[in-house]
């Protein structure tokens, strides 16, 4: 008999034991003995520390090595028979390259170790939404990590069956070594083979790896769709709640956003915002005709510098029990601290997320300050301890999706929002999509990255074949949700932000759902429909009426430019890229020659 009863699965634990060698096998049961007793080894071995159980109760302490830190696009690897499948934007190893290679790294990498059999599911255990993976693993942090990033345990195995498909995910730390490290994805064979990191994004590979890179070949081949999205509900005082997805690029404040605080101004309309997800969306066309999305994550993995209770309330009190905290600053009394927090680190005997003793204010030797916390530093917690979160995660179809919104960071081309003019110009908006440099980037400053649907790093395939998926999808709809863009951060001349962001986004997410409704006109411009002033409610805040138009300018010349960067991205697909996205930039050519940035 073997550790489960799904024969497959037996044989397949069996044979990646053998490659790696563990000294034992220990199959996670998702219970809170188990958790509790892992929690204690990993102290043990210095894997993670308990930090202060009266302030942050369930809450421990981990350091990643040093140079293991953030995702490894450089190392992430699609790997298909044909390397046009993975194609331009992804990096392509052949499979017999990238088993052998990483075979080679795997080989005894656990001698010493237990490898951990984790069985969860993506989405609620037993929906058809759902999909199960099972992750095997040498690092406690990556068990303590999927029991709350995702559902773990017996009950997974027993949806699975005897038969059951599943995603054989297999990840070991080995040794840490960064010219090892090798992130790989096997679609035909639902495979995912991770060695030498230890950071969340290269290593809980139910999140990017199987959520999205795996998940989103399944999903064209199954007709539904995977997206770098979050979810959120906005309820009226009536109880009619309408939900939207939006795909921002890494670190444009989808977080926040997912957990949005109706501002002051609009408090008296008892607005009440429901999270339903921060990272992910899995959308598939409901017996309805309409588009239905799930979170398959059960945990939020949030970058921690910046959270503090102006910029996201909800989160700070989401992370006050039962999460893991990840190369933050760990004060003496064994509580955490982070850049643009709130409060102060101690001010004596703080480390950093190096280990090494740590002040505030602290120079190196350019004079430059020594960040306490990493940049990229980050809180695992359990998605119901946010007080928004939406009682419908566990609803086996979701929520059903009124309007799709893309974003980017544009200083000065894109208007604060504007809307398609219908499923396929909202595809060509999404696949064109790109977001600015920043300071806190490498890169020349305000350098354009297109990130077609925020999905640049995680489509799991050719992104022509994708955009293709987007338009396929859209025909097999009775009901296409709208589909919209935002750009919070378009700046005036002296490169001030004209909008203030935050939970003020609500007053245009208003405006989006008012137009889901067919409840208010808008004008037409060259790129989309635009609001009408009057259709935004202002109440309660103080912007110029000449800001408010400049926020809404749409200026040709600036549309032409960027039509050029569109037409060479474009052309990176050959002609994989399905015809009618090409004749939607030369409709754009012809309706800014008719339309410039007039309305009709
Ligand atoms: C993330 C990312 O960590 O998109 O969610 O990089
Ligand atoms: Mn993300």
């Amino acid at each position: 008999m073997g550790i489960t009863s799904h024969i497959g699965l037996n044989e397949w634990i069996d044979k990646m034991a053998k490659m790696c060698q563990p000294d034992n096998i220990v199959l996670v049961d998702g219970s809170k003995e188990q958790k509790a007793a892992l929690t204690a080894e990993g102290c043990q071995t210095g894997e993670i520390q308990m930090l202060d159980q009266k302030v942050l109760p369930g809450c421990v302490y981990h350091r990643t090595a040093p140079n293991d830190v953030a995702r490894v696009e450089h190392l992430t690897f699609i790997c298909t028979p044909l390397k046009d499948d993975a194609g331009p934007t992804n990096n392509w190893m052949s499979p017999e390259e990238g088993y052998r290679k990483a075979g080679e790294y795997f080989k005894g990498s656990m001698k010493g170790r237990t490898m951990y059999v984790i069985p969860f599911s993506m989405g609620p255990v037993g929906s058809s939404f759902s999909k199960i993976g099972v992750e095997l693993t040498d690092s406690i942090y990556v068990v303590l990590n999927m029991l709350i990033m995702t559902r773990v345990g017996d009950d997974v195995l027993e949806a699975l069956g005897t038969a059951g498909d599943f995603t054989k995910c297999l990840h070991s730390k080995a040794q840490l070594d960064i010219n090892k490290r090798l992130i790989l994805h096997f679609p035909e064979d639902n495979t995912i083979w991770s060695v030498n990191s230890g950071y969340g994004g290269n290593v809980l590979l139910g999140k990017k790896c199987l959520a999205l890179r795996i998940a989103s070949h399944l999903a064209r081949k199954e007709m539904w769709m995977a997206e770098h999205m979050l979810i959120l509900g906005i309820e009226e005082p009536n109880g009619r709640i309408e939900y939207v997805a939006a795909a921002f690029p890494s670190a444009c404040g989808k977080t926040n956003l997912a957990m949005l605080i109706p501002p002051e101004g609009l408090k008296s309309k008892g607005y009440r915002i429901w999270t339903v997800g921060d990272d992910i969306a899995w959308m598939r066309v409901d017996t309805d005709g309409r588009l239905w999305a799930i979170n398959p994550e059960n945990g939020f993995f949030g970058v921690a510098p910046g959270t503090n209770m102006k910029s996201n309330p909800s989160a700070v009190k989401t992370v006050q029990k039962n999460t893991i905290f990840t190369n933050v600053v760990l004060n003496p009394d064994g509580t955490v601290w982070w850049e643009d927090g709130d409060g102060e680190p101690a001010a004596e005997g703080a480390l950093d997320w190096q280990g090494k003793p740590w002040k505030k204010g602290m120079t190196d030797a350019d004079g430059k300050k020594i960040p306490g916390a990493h940049p990229n530093s980050r809180f695992t917690a359990p998605l119901d301890q946010c007080p928004s979160h939406s009682f419908r995660t566990e609803h086996h179809h979701g929520v059903p999706i009124s309007a799709i919104i893309f974003g980017g960071r544009r200083a000065k081309l894109a208007p604060l929002v504007y809307e398609a003019f219908d499923w396929q110009h909202g595809v060509f908006i999404g696949a064109t999509m790109a977001s600015e440099r920043t300071a806190a980037q490498v890169g020349a400053l305000g350098e354009v990255r297109r990130d077609p649907m925020a999905m640049l790093p995680f489509c799991g395939y050719n992104m022509a074949d994708y955009f293709e998926h987007w338009l396929r999808m859209g025909v097999r709809m009775r009901w296409q949700p709208k589909i919209f863009h935002v750009n919070w951060f378009r700046q005036d001349e002296n490169g001030k932000f004209m909008w203030p962001g935050f939970g003020e986004n609500l007053r245009i997410l208003e405006w989006i759902l008012a137009r889901c409704r067919h409840d208010v006109d808008a004008d037409k411009t060259a790129i989309g429909f635009v609001p009408k002033l009057k259709d935004i409610d202002m109440t309660g805040i103080k912007i110029e009426k000449e800001t408010m138009q400049k926020l809404f300018e749409v200026k040709p010349d600036d549309w032409v430019k960027e039509m050029a960067g569109i037409k060479e991205f474009f052309a990176t697909f050959g002609d994989r890229l399905p015809v009618s996205l090409a004749a939607q930039l030369e409709a754009l050519g012809r309706r800014l020659e008719e339309l410039g940035g007039k309305k009709m």
